[in-house]
């Protein structure tokens, strides 16, 4: 296996719930994604993310763990995921893992213990338990509030009959903070790291992987008014490196529970401990921090290997501001010895064929809803969902893509309210309408039942009737389907080296238009709706129709073409 694998992989995110469903109880499990696996590496990628699959009771879909060493009942055993992994690698497919270290589920033992066991217990301290404020302690310790909404505390009802401590929840009431001061909480994720690795996993996505320390006191906050910044006093981390405070946007600037300090330490823990398995075993940070050097101050050679680039994900379609944001990136990333990384969708936030086409900003932040107002056309959404990636794939570094983009799939807006299953739709009473319209099953075959994501009907979210003319078997050797397009861009990316080259800007025909030179590979994408003449060259491929004579270059669409 190659050295610094990561630096070009092109890794793609399994959902395992939506991806495909083996044994016809309307879920998707590891069976299912073993069987897909020649399609995959048809596709042409190098390594799959899995999204939990782990003992939950499924309130966050799986980010609630009760037990992070088994394989839930829903998605199989451990036997099958040996099986996957084995058929993965011999297929050169590598496999990383979701790891959820914030919280746990309200049913992981731990919890339950924490429960049954009385204030100040060696039980409670392995979470975070405080005593109310006011007379009787009937109000929650400090007041920060969930990120799906509500308060982030939920009061415990004490063994002997009483109402009594407070938890702290930055998710879900289901998902109580661990508390990452306690040496207990760190050894038994170090266990929890080993058991995956000893199993053949070749790195982890780390979930949340800006909030697990909180400022100490746990201090109230008032997020600063839009717009506004709070910064942040600076601090220094390991090995001399400066480390200023990773800041959140979520949901606001210098909260004390994003981007502590403390969460470094954490990570060059882990890193040591990964780095002592053959074969090179990664971590990739989901931290939802901004702006793009403090993203990057998550990536070092002691922590971790990526960190997601959020700020291109919520990049508008836009020439100037997609510049912009690319050397910004590879500038940010660069600085820390690491190639950037590039995503556009995943299952947290509205897909990029639709999202790409809004009208005007979404008002339900990663959520949209039927009645969400400047939901654009779909065919515009799917025509630069295609620019963009042809675009994506082309620049230097690592690329994620998100199960169900290969075939162009939209956001399902229609889904009927009782259908609808995130926590962020109950926690705000439906005023948020959540991430249910990215994770709906998968459509591989037209006329199948459940569009062929498993034996029966019964997928767990209803897929609309569109999804026939998305299916996979509909695509596949279409020579103008977006499944052939993602395959073509990733044959094209290995085969000129793009990940691991370098880009250099060339003048575009007119503002709207970006052009770089990256390799024997020059790209243009022409992010207006107007056509502009295309430069001359042998074009290599295109995500949209051109002319006969390729002499134009329409509105929202990208090509490479090939030096002389
Ligand atoms: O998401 C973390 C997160 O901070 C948010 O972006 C969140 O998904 C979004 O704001 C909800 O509106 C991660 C997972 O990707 C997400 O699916 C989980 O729900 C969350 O952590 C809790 O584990």
């Amino acid at each position: 296996m190659t050295s610094e694998w990561w630096r070009t992989a092109a890794i793609y995110q399994i959902y395992p719930r939506s991806f495909a469903d083996a044994n016809g109880d309307g879920m998707g499990d590891l069976a299912g994604i073993t069987a897909h696996l020649a399609d995959l590496a048809e596709l042409g990628i190098d390594a799959i993310w899995l999204s939990p699959f782990y003992t939950s009771p499924q309130r966050d879909a799986g980010y609630d763990v009760a037990d992070y060493c088994d394989v839930d009942p829903l998605f199989g055993t451990l036997a099958d995921f040996d099986a996957m992994v084995a058929e993965a690698h011999a297929r050169d497919i590598r496999v990383i893992v979701d790891l959820v270290p914030n919280h746990s589920s309200d049913q992981h033992d731990w919890f339950q213990a924490a429960l049954a066991a009385p204030a100040g217990s060696a039980e409670r301290a392995r979470y975070l338990f405080r005593d109310g404020r006011g007379t009787d302690g009937e109000l929650p310790p400090n007041n920060w509030e969930s990120v799906f909404g509500g308060p982030a505390w939920t009061r415990v009802t004490e063994p002997e009959g009483t109402p009594g401590q407070w938890y702290l929840h930055l998710f879900d009431s289901s998902q109580p903070d661990f508390d990452w001061t306690n040496e207990e909480v760190r050894e038994e994720f170090r266990r929890i790291l080993r058991f995956w690795l000893d199993r053949g996993v070749d790195g982890f996505r780390v979930d949340v992987a800006h909030g697990m320390i909180k400022a100490e006191g746990l201090p109230d906050w008032t997020p600063p008014a839009e717009g506004g910044s709070m910064g942040g006093a600076g601090g220094v981390g390991g090995a001399g490196v400066p480390l200023e405070p990773a800041i959140s946007t979520e949901p606001g600037d210098g909260a004390p529970y994003w981007g502590q300090d403390g969460v470094h330490e954490i990570y060059r823990d882990w890193r040591a401990l990964l780095d002592t398995y053959p074969g090179e075993r990664i971590l990739a940070a989901e931290a939802w921090v901004d702006p793009l050097p403090r993203v990057a101050k998550w990536v070092r050679p002691d922590e971790m290997h990526q960190a997601f680039n959020f700020a291109y994900l919520e990049t508008p379609w836009q020439s100037d501001a997609l510049r912009r944001v690319i050397d910004d990136s590879i500038a940010a990333f660069a600085a820390v010895g690491a190639p950037s990384t590039w995503v556009l969708s995943n299952h947290d936030v509205v897909r990029h064929a639709t999202r790409l086409a809004l009208t005007e900003p979404n008002p339900q932040g990663h959520g949209v809803g039927p009645r969400t107002p400047g939901l654009g056309d779909p065919e515009t959404g799917l025509r630069r969902a295609r620019a963009a990636t042809t675009l994506m794939l082309a620049l230097p570094g690592s690329a994620y893509l998100y199960q169900g983009e290969e075939l162009g799939l939209p956001e399902v807006v229609e889904l009927r309210d009782d259908a609808r299953q995130d926590p962020t739709w109950f926690r705000t009473n439906g005023e948020r309408y959540g991430r249910d319209g990215c994770r709906v099953p998968l459509p591989w075959t037209a006329s199948a039942p459940s569009y062929g994501f498993g034996p029966t009907d019964a997928a767990w979210l209803p897929q609309p009737e569109s999804w026939a003319s998305f299916a996979r078997d509909a695509q596949r050797g279409a020579p103008d389907s977006t499944l052939s397009l993602y395959r073509a861009l990733l044959a094209g990316r290995r085969t000129h080296g793009l990940a691991s080259g370098s880009l250099e800007w060339l003048a575009g025909e007119t503002p709207e238009v970006l052009s770089f030179r990256n390799g024997d590979v020059i790209v243009v994408a022409n992010t207006g709706s107007a056509s502009v003449a295309l430069p001359a060259g042998e074009v290599l491929l295109a995500s949209g129709p051109l002319d006969e004579a390729s002499v134009l270059l329409p509105g929202d669409t990208t090509v490479w073409l090939r030096t002389a």
